[in-house]
């Protein structure tokens, strides 16, 4: 098997058409910059591979700390079949940084064990501005891209797996 180093460079036949799925799309205001070009890729992304753009509810919260509940209000009014959760959290002078990154990365896993539903951390945690620049569009790719094929291939999971039951 290729090493993987990111999703960015995925190879588009392995990616399930999207059809049938509606896929949301969470995105945190802080650090527009950085969220909303992630935002983009993963809008992009979906369309590209066949989600109908009735079928990407999005939604934008504060900040970071609150992607696990704007998460848990689209999938419970939309009914969706995965949610891409996109933020940025940036290392500061306090702890901060610690408490919002270790809340949203367990917020997220366990909503997506108790809805039983993918949903996706594309959540940059980074030492400073550039790191970010370097994941949103630059030298690293944009993770929001990966985050959309993250959601495609677990709803292609999903569906396999379902009607194999
Ligand atoms: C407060 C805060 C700080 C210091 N830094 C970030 C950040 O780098 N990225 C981010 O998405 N959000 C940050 N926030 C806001 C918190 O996520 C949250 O919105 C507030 O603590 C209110 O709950």
């Amino acid at each position: 098997m290729e090493k993987k180093v990111n999703l960015s460079d995925h190879d588009p036949n392995t990616i399930p058409n999207g059809a049938d799925f509606k896929i949301g799309i969470v995105t945190a205001e802080w650090n527009p910059q950085i969220t909303d070009a992630m935002a983009q890729g993963a809008l992009d992304t979906l369309l590209h591979y066949g989600v109908k753009e009735e079928n990407i509810p999005v939604m934008h919260v504060p900040g970071s700390f609150e992607l696990t509940h704007g998460a848990q209000l689209l999938l419970q009014t939309t009914h969706c079949d995965a949610v891409i959760c996109i933020g940025c959290v940036i290392q500061g002078e306090t702890r901060h940084f610690d408490f919002i990154c270790e809340a949203v990365a367990n917020g997220i896993t366990n909503l997506s064990l108790q809805e039983k539903c993918p949903v996706i951390f594309s959540v940059l945690t980074t030492n400073d501005m550039q790191q970010a620049l370097d994941r949103a569009g630059g030298k690293h790719g944009n993770k929001g891209i990966e985050g959309a094929i993250t959601a495609l291939k677990m709803c292609g999971l999903h569906k396999q797996f379902r009607s194999n039951k």
